[in-house]
């Protein structure tokens, strides 16, 4: 059975987004697909951050989703929060497009993403290599400047 699951980002500025979650079955890599408006060309770093809580903004999201107790990485690395997809890029038009195969995200079990929430940064995510203690925890990509709480579709 294919697991989906959709993704509305909103803040408090212009920047708004969808994003779209596949998995084939159980055990098989997340498809992240969607688009990025309003963003200032260039990277902005792009996580799934533990809770689906936004009572008080994307703040309220809390940190990076690390069941595993690890430090902060990029998508590719052995070492990293399961939330740390890294990087989307927009062009000139102010609008990331995403598209991305991730091995560790899950859309179903206890480790499952739904229910979590997905934040873009306002800055770069350094991946780990920012040299700081900071980088090992955020990525040192900045303020939050749109999230939404991901859910179930058909
Ligand atoms: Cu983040
Ligand atoms: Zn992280």
């Amino acid at each position: 059975m294919v697991l989906k699951a959709v993704c509305v980002l909103k803040g408090t500025g212009e920047v708004t987004g969808t994003v779209y979650f596949e998995q084939e079955n159980d055990s098989a890599a997340v498809k992240v697909t969607g688009e990025i408006k309003g963003l200032t060309p260039g990277e902005h770093g792009f996580h799934v951050h533990a809770f689906g809580d936004n009572t008080n903004g994307c703040i309220s999201a809390g940190p990076h989703f690390n069941p595993h107790n690890k430090t902060h990485g990029g998508p590719t690395d052995e070492v990293r929060h399961v939330g740390d997809l890294g990087n989307v890029t927009a062009g000139e038009d102010n609008v990331a497009k995403i598209s991305i195969v991730d091995k560790q995200l899950t859309l179903t079990g206890p480790l499952s993403i739904i229910g979590r929430t997905m934040v873009i940064h306002e800055k770069a995510d350094d991946l780990g290599k920012g040299g700081n203690d900071e980088s090992l925890k955020t990525g040192n990509a900045g303020g939050r400047q749109a999230c939404g709480v991901i859910g179930i579709t058909q």
